[in-house]
């Protein structure tokens, strides 16, 4: 049955308001997240970004795309901020001089005509490659689209199984809470707990100017982040021959990186080359999440310290993302949908939007950034993965619920997923870019 959405008249309105945010966050070769809080390009928004931008512009969608792989390093990073030359230095911190990629990162890889950050952001990219492609097969074989972006692709994924197999058994490993996209998480309460941080007076956060101090990290969490990526930078963005105070497997990433080896197998295919190298690789990353993440007990994936070998009870929907896996066993992806509309994550019962974090973990905060609000491109992910395993009528429910919340909200960046109150900035371009997917 076909899944009840908004009437014709409002779903051509929201279509339109979430054109319209796309259209002004483009900059002329890729689009910024909001042009105030985050005024460059940003990896892993890219990838939504050009998802949802496919339905207005496959051209804008393939370009989006092909300029984050303009940045990417030689060692097969795809560095997680490409930034703006033309935009000020003081309008985001950390900024370019920060970073120093096209000095310091030479070494790595790093190009020396653009400035780029040194960490990388969960791998959705050659997802989103595929489903661009896809939107528009003609144009993009025309174009020779899929063979320009797949090297680059593949190399990005080599790098993540690679270098970044710190805990050697296959999975890939993150080394700062940016690089999981999900920056506060309680998850890294405890890693970071180890990390002593940077003086208060030692830097300045551009994000207070545009949020709400109560819906952004605390300077605590900043002064770690900062402390972080210095001691990465100084080490020359090299991952190997030191030692890394945070070093982390979360499920999400992997999971991310599981259904974009997917795609790769689908883009190997479509070029007529060997698919099967990477369908395999899928296999075996999906076992060794599961050897590796998956906790009976708690009923969803936990996120693990390579450096105590423990793993990290917080509850993060983070441990939910490999619903999204097609040879998950059938049997956890059950446990997994349980676990989403339990008491801790409340879908259809206290909640219409999966939150982020636990709605009864000791950390739980309605309103701030990763530790309990609702984020759409989540959830966009959630859906498709209660599709995946045959939950419809839970997959239409969700993407009413972020059809809803997203319009109310003006494209808000994240909402409290009991009352969908606005959170963070607005205008939000993954927001949009979700909405967009949802309603064609
Ligand atoms: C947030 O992260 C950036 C740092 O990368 C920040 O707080 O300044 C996160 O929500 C991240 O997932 C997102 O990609 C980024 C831009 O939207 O903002």
């Amino acid at each position: 049955t076909a899944p009840p959405l908004p009437g014709t008249a409002d779903r051509e309105m929201l279509g339109q308001a979430a054109a319209q945010v796309l259209l002004d966050n483009w900059t002329g070769a890729s689009t910024v997240p909001s042009t105030s809080l985050y005024p460059h390009q940003w990896s892993w928004d890219s990838a939504f970004v050009a998802i949802g931008l496919r339905h207005l512009s496959p051209q804008r969608a393939r370009r989006e795309l092909e300029t984050l792989l303009g940045a990417q390093w030689a060692d097969g990073r795809i560095p997680h901020i490409v930034f703006n030359p033309a935009v000020s230095h003081g309008a985001y911190f950390p900024s370019p001089d920060f970073w120093r990629s096209s000095t310091v990162g030479r070494a790595a890889g790093a190009p020396a005509a653009l400035e780029t950050s040194g960490i990388v952001q969960p791998p959705v990219h050659a997802l989103a490659a595929l489903m661009v492609h896809r939107s528009d097969p003609g144009t993009s074989r025309r174009e020779r689209f899929l063979e320009r972006v797949r090297p680059g692709l593949v190399a990005w994924h080599e790098y993540l199984t690679g270098r970044r197999d710190f805990g050697g058994h296959g999975l890939a490993a993150v080394l700062h809470p940016w690089e999981t996209g999900m920056d506060n998480s309680p998850c890294w309460d405890e890693p970071l707990s180890r990390v002593e941080p940077a003086p208060a007076g030692s830097f300045r956060r551009a994000d207070l100017s545009f949020g709400d101090a109560s819906d952004r990290p605390t300077d605590l969490d900043y002064g770690r982040y900062v402390s972080l990526a210095t001691q990465y930078r100084d080490h020359g963005y090299r991952d190997t021959g030191t030692e890394h105070s945070f070093v982390v497997e979360d499920p999400g990433f992997n999971a991310l990186l599981i259904m974009s080896e997917y795609a790769l197998a689908d883009i190997a295919e479509e070029l007529g080359q060997d698919a099967e190298p990477h369908r395999s690789r899928a296999r075996r990353l999906t076992t060794a999440l599961m050897r590796r993440l998956w906790d009976e007990d708690a009923g969803l994936f936990l996120c693990r310290d390579v450096r105590t070998g423990t793993a990290l009870p917080d509850k993060s929907v983070t441990g939910l993302l490999p619903l999204m896996l097609p040879e998950l066993p059938e049997r956890t992806a059950r446990a997994l949908v349980r676990t989403m509309t339990g008491p801790h994550f409340g879908l259809g019962a206290t909640t219409r939007l999966v939150p982020s974090y636990d709605l009864r973990g000791r950390a739980f905060d309605a309103s701030r950034y990763w530790r309990g609000p609702a984020w759409f491109n989540i959830n966009w992910l959630l859906e498709r993965g209660l599709r995946q395993h045959g939950m419809s009528d839970q997959a239409d429910a969700v993407r009413q619920a972020v059809l809803d919340a997203a319009g109310a909200s003006d494209f808000a960046e994240y909402v409290d997923p009991r009352t969908g109150k606005a959170c963070g900035t607005t205008n939000f371009s993954w927001t949009a870019a979700v909405v967009l997917d949802l309603l064609s």
